[in-house]
């Protein structure tokens, strides 16, 4: 892996390969519990891996061996949200949950130890998800005085089942990696010293792959859950296919010529 010097972060790291990009939550003293800060660096690190158009996928991941995210940090849970330095309260991980959904390439969660609270939720918003055998699941939300209403719940009932997400939320349970797979959780479940090795050649066949392809299917598997915003992100693609094409130049060349447009020589496909 290499690491790019030029942005520097206190709370995670941004390594990239091959065309992979790898970013990790850095903090492993507290389970890689996720602060304002965090969120912010997390969010500006996805951006630059969406933007590199070497990158062709991403993996999301934990420091250490033992957690790969037990979500919002209590230490800094104020009246309202977690509290940043200036001590402006937010669930900014909300946004972040969005991006990874949104942004056009695949994600893939990295899983060793614990993928707990909102550390679970980051998981479930990721494309694919490989878990070690060390790895443990679950919510805390009604055990701490918190819940994730939105994709928490919505996208873990349409992962894994309506009855099993609200077990999951109701009783607070942990399930270890072979239970995540059983029920749709995870992708796959590998031995602790495999987890990277397996998880860059999915990235690694992931790559081979026609991106256009791969960027629209992640829009379509969205598009029904985000109503309007999913089907958004999907026309978005298809402008950006028409944009490509001698019929949509056409209209913008006669715009730019001040002519009237000719789209006669383009045909009525069936
Ligand atoms: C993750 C878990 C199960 C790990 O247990 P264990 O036994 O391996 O470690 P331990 O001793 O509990 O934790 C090690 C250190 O990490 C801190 C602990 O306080 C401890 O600190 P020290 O005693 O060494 O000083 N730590 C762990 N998780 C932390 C956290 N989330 N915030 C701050 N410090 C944390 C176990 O630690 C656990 O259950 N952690 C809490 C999980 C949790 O409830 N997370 C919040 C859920 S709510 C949420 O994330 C959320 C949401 O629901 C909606 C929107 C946004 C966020």
């Amino acid at each position: 892996w290499e690491s790019p010097q030029d942005v520097q972060y206190q709370d995670i790291l941004y390594h990239r390969a091959e065309g992979i990009a790898k970013i990790t939550i850095n903090r492993p003293e507290v389970r890689n519990a996720f602060r304002p800060q965090t969120v912010r660096e997390l969010i500006h690190a996805f951006q630059r891996a969406h933007l590199d158009p070497e990158i062709g996928s991403i993996i999301l991941t934990g420091a250490g061996e033992l957690a790969f995210c037990s979500g919002g940090d209590q230490r800094v849970r104020g009246h309202e949200g977690y509290q940043d330095a200036q001590g402006v309260e937010s669930l900014n991980v909300l946004d972040l949950q969005r991006q990874i959904r949104t942004l056009p390439k695949p994600v893939v969660a990295m899983v060793a130890g614990y993928a707990i609270g909102g550390g679970h939720v980051l998981h479930l918003v990721c494309d694919l998800t490989i878990a070690a055998e060390n790895a443990r699941f679950g919510q805390t939300g009604p055990r701490v005085g918190s819940f994730d209403a939105g994709l928490g719940a919505g996208l873990l009932a349409r992962t894994i089942g309506l009855k099993k997400a609200k077990e999951i939320w109701f009783l607070c349970r942990q399930y270890d990696a072979q239970e995540a797979l059983a029920m749709g959780l995870v992708n796959a479940v590998v031995p602790l010293a495999e987890l990277e090795l397996v998880t860059v050649a999915w990235c690694r066949q992931m790559n081979r792959l026609s991106p256009t392809a791969l960027r629209v299917l992640k829009a379509a598997f969205n598009a029904d859950t985000d109503g309007l915003a999913g089907i958004q992100e999907l026309a978005g693609n298809a402008t950006a296919l028409f944009y490509m094409t001698e019929e949509a130049q056409e209209g913008r060349n006669a715009f730019l010529e001040r002519r009237p447009p000719d789209f006669r020589r383009f045909r009525r496909r069936p």
